[in-house]
């Protein structure tokens, strides 16, 4: 074996994707304490990261202070990740596991659903650290609305969120695992602390970080 061994025990990067209201910020709070409690190191991210100057551009955009070109705050909201790759990057291979609250796949599937193209919208994101695991948290738009109402925001309308769902839909891939939203907070919090443990002990027995977008099994066809 070789001298280096920096990858060695690295973290796992799982991201929490769904439609707004689909119950993803409950669950990763919940996820971050229960892999606490298991003696891990663990932190919870989320993008947008509204805590830097680009992600506060971001913020007044998605609470309409401000207008944007669609391409325009499309590459914001990449580069709002492209700014903390090095720290993700870093993190991981120093051990620690990163729950995060939306990446790169609500990046594309909301500004697709404005009409952008989807190969488009992916392009900025490739070379950004890839998932080990998305859990995606399926609920249909109609379903998420009856919760409770949206914020406010922009994108927080049931029209929107239908062609949301179609994207995310379509960007499926090997690291994806669907979970029905619909089941109670317990339920769904028992299936996603089986899946990231599984997919914690993989990191640490030397699973690689690899990069956006994670090749896709059916395009590996030997046809
Ligand atoms: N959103 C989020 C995007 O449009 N692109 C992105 O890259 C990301 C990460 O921002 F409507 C949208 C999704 C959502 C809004 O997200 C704010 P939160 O999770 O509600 O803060
Ligand atoms: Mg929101």
């Amino acid at each position: 074996m070789g001298a280096i061994a920096a990858d060695v025990r690295r973290g796992a990067l799982i991201v929490l994707e769904g439609l707004d209201r689909s119950g993803k910020s409950s669950q990763c709070s919940r996820l971050t304490s229960f892999l606490h409690t298991q003696g891990l190191s663990v932190e919870a991210w989320r993008f947008p990261d509204r805590s830097t100057p680009m992600g506060k551009m971001i913020s007044s955009y998605l609470s309409s202070q401000m207008d944007l070109d669609d391409a325009s705050i499309h590459l914001l909201f990449s580069a709002n990740r492209w700014e903390k790759r090095a720290l993700m990057e870093a993190k991981l291979r120093a051990g620690t596991t990163l729950v995060v609250d939306r990446y790169s796949y609500s990046g594309v599937a909301f500004s697709a659903a404005k009409g952008l193209d989807l190969d488009w919208c992916k392009a900025p994101e490739a070379g950004l650290p890839a998932p080990d695991l998305v859990l995606y948290l399926d609920i249909s738009a109609e379903a998420a609305a009856e919760r409770g109402g949206y914020g406010g925001e922009r994108y927080e309308k049931v029209e929107f969120q239908k062609k949301v769902e179609q994207n995310f839909k379509s960007l499926q891939d090997s690291t994806w695992q669907n979970i029905d939203a619909t089941q109670s907070i317990d339920t769904l919090e028992s299936i996603i602390r089986g899946a990231a443990l599984k997919v914690v002990n993989d990191c640490h027995s030397g699973r690689e970080l690899s990069h956006m977008w994670p090749v896709e099994k059916s395009r590996e066809s030997p046809h």
